[in-house]
């Protein structure tokens, strides 16, 4: 494709970002509504915060490249999960997967894609829980079921992934065989003060019921 056409198709891509842009905000809206309900129910927040954006045009003109695909609004909508992503931080794992319950059973989600980077850790350490879903979107005249991809990790997980998404950029990919190895070992030291953390807020919790609080 010459230049002027991918500018073309990138204007008609702007007509449908307001669905990705509604996407994102019913996304949120679902996970704050959870996090309210739990803190009332069980005096507990399961979510630090929320975080989320639009992928920008040049991002994902960039990834249908990386991917061998033409760039056209159909391909985009296809081949691009994440125009729309929400990032969800946690204080402990096992609230990761209480989140993942609530949203993947609400009616109206459509689960496309699950990936359990906590189980199965990438090879250079990166830990996470990804879900792609379908939300639908009312607009004037008709439904339009929209994918948002929703990462959903702990903020020791996060403060690692935000440092290493850093320095493969910074390297482009190509990061010294020293750094990646310096960067699994933090990885394996998240995973170790996450179940720590994990150990100390439980026994906390049973000493606090045995108290009667
Ligand atoms: P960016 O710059 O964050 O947008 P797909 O999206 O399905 O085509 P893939 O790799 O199969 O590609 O999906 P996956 O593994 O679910 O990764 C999607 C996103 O998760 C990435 O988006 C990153 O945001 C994050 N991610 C995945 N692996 C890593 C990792 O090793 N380190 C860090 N820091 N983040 C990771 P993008 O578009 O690749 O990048």
């Amino acid at each position: 494709l010459e230049l002027p056409d991918v500018q073309d198709v990138m204007l008609e891509y702007r007509k449908i970002k307001l669905l990705y842009r509604s996407a994102l905000k019913e996304i949120r809206t679902k996970l704050e509504i959870l996090n309210d309900e739990f803190r009332l129910v069980h005096q507990y927040n399961p979510i630090e915060h929320i975080e989320s954006r639009l992928k920008t045009d040049e991002s994902i003109t960039r990834k249908l490249m990386r991917k061998g695909k033409e760039i056209t609004v159909e391909n985009i909508q296809k081949y691009i999960d994440d125009i729309a992503g929400v990032r969800v931080i946690c204080s402990f794992t096992p609230d990761i997967y209480r989140i993942v319950d609530m949203i993947v059973s609400q009616d109206d989600i459509e689960v496309l894609k699950t990936k359990d980077y906590m189980l199965n850790p990438k090879i250079n350490g990166y830990r996470s829980y990804h879900l792609i879903v379908r939300v639908p979107i009312f607009l004037s005249d008709k439904v339009v079921r929209t994918k948002v991809e929703i990462q959903i990790r702990t903020v020791a997980m996060d403060f690692w992934a935000s440092l290493e998404h850093k320095i493969y950029y910074k390297y482009e990919g190509n990061t010294p065989e020293y750094i990646k190895q310096e960067l699994k070992e933090c990885a394996d030291l998240v995973a170790f003060l996450d179940s720590k953390m994990l150990a100390i807020n439980e026994e906390v919790r049973s000493i606090r019921k045995e108290n009667g609080e």
